[in-house]
């Protein structure tokens, strides 16, 4: 999925440039035009514009017991600057054990105040030990795209 979002843009990135380029030498350009290319694609990979896939969600506690009335806290990064996103709305999340197969056993998701940068905390039910996927869309201020992600926690006995 990330990988395919990238090459789109890499994809884009130099089509963007080409038509930039004005070109009064035709011949020159088709001489040049594999190396511009070339150069392109890696300035699109080394400076990509931002996008959703700079984004990453993170369980702050990967682990935890089973339990009613448990408490998740989801740590945004922008993977760019490593730095906490602070700014960001979570509108919508759901929670399942999709990755122990159970992706009809969804549990309630309601958000509780943050209390730290970049951390999003939910209250949700684990009632039985095993992993859950949590997925969770967001805006991200300054972001066109909705970021989304997903995160796995394992609750234990
Ligand atoms: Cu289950």
């Amino acid at each position: 999925m990330l990988a395919q979002t990238t090459d789109v843009r890499a994809l884009e990135a130099p089509r963007r440039e080409i038509n930039y380029i004005n070109y009064e030498d035709k011949t020159m350009f088709s001489k040049f035009a594999t190396a511009a290319v070339a150069a392109t694609l890696s300035l699109a990979a080394s400076a990509a514009m931002p996008g959703a896939d700079d984004y990453s969600f993170e369980p702050v506690n990967p682990e935890m017991k089973k339990g009613d009335d448990v408490t998740l806290a989801v740590r945004l990064t922008n993977k760019q600057t490593g730095k906490p996103v602070s700014d960001a709305v979570i509108f919508k999340t759901r929670a399942d054990m999709a990755p122990d197969g159970m992706a009809e056993m969804e549990s309630p998701v309601t958000p509780l105040p943050s209390k730290e940068p970049g951390v999003y905390v939910f209250k949700t039910d684990l009632p039985m030990a095993g992993r859950y996927q949590v997925t969770l869309s967001a805006k991200v201020q300054g972001e066109s795209e909705t970021v989304t992600g997903k995160v796995i926690v394992k609750a234990t006995k």
